[in-house]
């Protein structure tokens, strides 16, 4: 297959002025009647061209002429009409089949509910069309079907409605803001409402309505009360208001995305909607409040204004989720936000941008878009974003986003036009800046400081460089802003921070006035997607683990601390004494009354085992598994009766509060119980035990849940059939009692999960479900995944073969964990490798996975 490349794009010969869509909905053969009002806008030779896969055409015409079968042509993929006028409307009339369409693209049925995903490319499953981001319509629709389907929802404002016959209704929906295809959807089915109001802040009332399974409304209150601050705050930070006179979100169980963001008729993944605290955990409501905010956000950063072509996703993904991290840290508390965002930011762009599918922010060719909804495009994205306000200020970058909204309300634009708004509003050359976008592969900075007592003065050098990167060998400088302030030894404040733009491959930088030698504390608030290293000795990280007034730089300590001490056991050279110092200072830090619970639960989370095969050339999973334990039971030993007394300490009595206060507290009881579990002496095994059997919510269940599995034995087994028995009609907590098999460390686990696929409630066609097991696995199991037998391998590849036979979108993401094979020890490396060839030489791979496989092994 070929291709597609940012530097063939050509605008579209055609406007499609209006687009009349009518659905006649049956499960098995639905009906799609689309009447485009065409003007030719390109050349007059052009022919007119547009997409289409899986439809059966019934009828054509243009201005009501039916056309003869030599006046057009329809292979797998097109309809090509070679002549036709300049101005005329074109009727298609196309047969669908939503019932066996397990791929959850286009227009499918999920719990006997048609619903729809065509972000990036489904709308062409639906009927024939310009299906490109560039093309923007007006639209009305018109959603007929059996009575049964009683809500029949579609994008903008309802119209007319009735009955048709004695079986069938129909609803009528008109769309006033153009729009490109991708933001199409429709929902029909029996679900149930939670509605509400909202007045913007020019005073106009919008109906807020979420829509869910019959019974599940209550669960959308959280949902509801975040759209409704979310839209608050949008008005206050961005000054942007809503635009229609509805906002809807359904929920539905079978779904590709997290959510998506069609106009005014968002459609959610039921687990990044539903909540209460049952059946869901804190990490979920947190995930619900950013998730919705993101949706809601993309009415600007991607509807009203939407991008020209698939290369400049990032321009509503990374601004969005620049948008929606910097709500969450208004809502929670920026420090710890900022600190779980850098974690994802590590874990899941850092690992890419190591390995073999590591690529621009605007990456320039693609085989399948739907493999670049990356951790690249949205989390580096966005990394981008915070930089330019960095640099900025705060001022001029509103002054910039408000030029932005200004300027290109109602395009299809690019990433060059957003940042020339930026440029022109705070008159700064961003030429250089533009390279981020440009540039794939993570920057390693060092810093070298040098101090002279005599003239009170620190000369710190930096240096920045970035390895090369697939068909990218030779790598500029880019601007790096740093952030950074001196403490003294006794960990005092003696500089405040700084920003240092470090532009060139390495720059000198000195400070007078140093009072006494300072320790360096820099990248405050992981103020660049870098690595950063300095000359810092252990020392000066713990003075900066106990007093650094930038928390993410005090917990950042804490994790090198931590990590140097997991790496250098794992290469078979403990540091005894150091773990000890180690265990004391994270004893110190939580007893600091100034912390909140929700910090000091960051504190005791160790490096996780993929972000240390990360760190390690090459990796030993098995190695790693063992040295970060060793470290987790010293910690238990150490710490035991400080983590058993704040696990007491933690316990809440009232009701249940879903605030970031209550949550944090409740995280640290968490993350107590966790490290206990590496010492499971009786008197922990109890309080583990108790604490699962006592707790009252979801987020206390799953803490206690996880630790139990992780000992193994009895404990495990208890746990995990009580928790089935009690949660085996709630398909999103059955999704959480699949995820913590997954993570089982214990060394039958890989067995276990094997079996697990052929559990009657384990069902691959739902990607939550699959995930939750399988992806949990490959992902967050190394130690198992990594079998030196290859077993692990061959499950995943297995999975992966299995799944893409009906869902490419979702067989794509599962590839991940063989892709970085080569950072892994040769034994395992050359394992992985094979599975990567034979998934590979499987006949009928779609394209989605075989881009991905074929950029992993090249
Ligand atoms: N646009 C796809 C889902 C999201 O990023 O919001
Ligand atoms: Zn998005």
């Amino acid at each position: 297959p070929q291709p597609v490349r940012l530097a063939d794009y050509r605008p579209f010969p055609f406007a499609i002025e209006t687009t009349r869509l009518v659905f006649d909905l049956h499960p098995t053969a639905t009906k799609v009647t689309a009447e485009l009002a065409i003007r030719r806008v390109g050349d007059a030779t052009e022919p007119l061209v547009l997409d289409g896969e899986r439809l059966k055409l019934l009828s054509i015409a243009i201005d009501g002429q039916a056309l003869g079968a030599n006046q057009f042509v329809v292979d797998a993929e097109h309809l090509t009409i070679a002549e036709v006028p300049d101005r005329f409307v074109l009727t298609t009339e196309v047969e669908i089949d939503p019932s066996s369409n397990k791929a959850l693209t286009g227009l499918y049925m999920s719990g006997g509910r048609f619903c729809t995903q065509c972000e990036a490319e489904g709308f062409r499953t639906i009927t024939y069309f310009p299906d490109r981001p560039d093309v923007l319509s007006r639209y009305t629709v018109r959603i007929e079907a059996d009575r049964k389907f009683p809500h029949l929802l579609s994008n903008g404002n309802p119209g007319a409605f009735g009955q048709v016959g004695e079986t069938r209704h129909f609803l009528e929906w008109t769309d006033p803001f153009p729009k490109p295809c991708y933001l199409f959807a429709l929902v029909a089915g029996d679900l149930d409402v939670l509605a509400d109001k909202f007045i913007t802040m020019s005073g106009r009332e919008v109906a807020l309505r979420i829509l869910v399974d019959p019974g599940q409304a209550s669960r959308a209150a959280y949902a509801l009360d975040s759209l409704k601050r979310a839209m608050k705050w949008d008005e206050d930070t961005f000054g942007r208001e809503y635009d229609l006179d509805l906002f809807a979100i359904v929920a539905v169980r079978d779904f590709n995305f997290g959510a998506m963001e069609n106009k005014g008729l968002n459609i959610f993944n039921s687990a990044l909607l539903l909540a209460d605290p049952e059946t869901a955990t804190d990490l979920d409501y947190e995930r619900i409040e950013a998730v919705v905010a993101h949706e809601y956000f993309h009415n600007w950063t991607g509807n009203r204004i939407t991008c020209r072509d698939w290369f400049q996703l990032c321009l509503k993904e990374g601004f969005t989720v620049f948008r929606d991290q910097s709500f969450s840290a208004d809502q929670r508390g920026a420090a710890v936000q900022r600190i779980k965002d850098v974690r994802a930011l590590r874990a899941r762009q850092f690992a890419e941008d190591a390995g073999p599918l590591a690529h621009p922010v605007r990456p320039s060719s693609y085989l399948k878009i739907d493999n670049f909804y990356t951790a690249t495009i949205y989390e580096k994205g966005a990394e981008i974003i915070r930089m330019l306000k960095t640099i900025l200020g705060d001022a001029a970058f509103r002054k910039g986003s408000d030029l932005y909204f200004d300027r290109h309300d109602g395009q299809a634009t690019t990433v060059e036009a957003f940042i020339a708004c930026f440029a022109e509003a705070s008159g700064r050359d961003l030429t250089a800046f533009f390279d981020w976008y440009e540039q794939a592969g993570t920057p390693s900075v060092t810093i070298d400081t040098d101090y002279d007592a005599a003239a009170k003065a620190l000369t710190l050098t930096l240096t920045q460089s970035t390895a090369p990167t697939p068909g990218q060998p030779n790598k500029k400088p880019l601007p790096i802003p740093v952030a950074i302030g001196l403490l003294s030894a006794e960990g005092e404040v003696l500089r405040d921070t700084e920003i240092v733009l470090l532009d060139q491959a390495r720059q000198t930088v000195r400070w007078e006035g140093v009072t006494s030698a300072p320790v360096l504390s820099a990248l405050r608030g992981f103020s660049a997607p870098v690595n950063l290293t300095t000359d810092a000795r252990a020392s000066d990280r713990y003075v900066l683990f106990a007093a650094d007034p930038d928390l993410f730089n005090r917990w950042e300590a804490g994790q090198t601390l931590a990590r140097d001490l997991i790496l250098a056991r794992a290469a078979g050279t403990p540091d005894e004494v150091g773990e000890e110092r180690y265990a004391d200072a994270l004893g110190r830090a939580l007893v600091d009354d100034a912390a909140e619970p929700a910090f000091k639960a960051l504190l005791l989370a160790l490096p996780s085992e993929p972000d240390l095969a990360l760190m390690s050339d090459p990796a030993d999973p098995a190695a790693l598994h063992e040295a970060r334990d060793t470290l987790r039971t010293r910690i238990a030993v150490h710490l035991g009766d400080l983590l058993r007394r704040l696990h007491g300490e933690m316990q809440s009595e009232g009701e249940f509060s879903a605030s970031a206060e209550a949550a944090g507290r409740r995280a640290l009881r968490n993350a107590c119980i966790e490290i206990l579990a590496a010492d499971p002496r009786d008197d922990n095994l109890m309080r583990i035990v108790g604490h699962f059997e006592a707790s009252r919510n979801m987020t206390d269940m799953i803490g206690a849940l996880y630790p139990l599995v992780s000992i193994g034995g009895v404990a495990r087994e208890k746990a995990l059939a009580n928790f089935h028995f009690a949660w085996r009609a709630e398909p999103l907590v059955l999704d959480k009692w699949f995820a913590v098999q997954g993570r089982d460390p214990n060394e039958d686990a890989l067995e276990r999960v094997i079996a697990l696929t052929s559990y009657p409630d384990f069902e691959p066609t739902n990607p939550n479900r699959l995930r939750a097991l399988v992806a949990t696995f490959a992902n967050f199991n190394p130690a198992r995944f990594h079998d030196p037998s290859g077993a692990g391998y061959r499950f995943l590849a297995d999975q992966i073969l299995a799944v893409d036979a009906f869902n490419p979108t979702t067989a794509a993401r599962l590839v991940d964990p063989l892709g970085g094979w080569r950072r892994y020890k040769p034994e395992l490396g050359q394992q992985m490798r094979e599975q990567l060839e034979r998934i590979k030489a499987h006949p009928g791979l779609s394209r989605n996975v075989l881009e991905l496989v074929a950029k992993a092994l090249d």
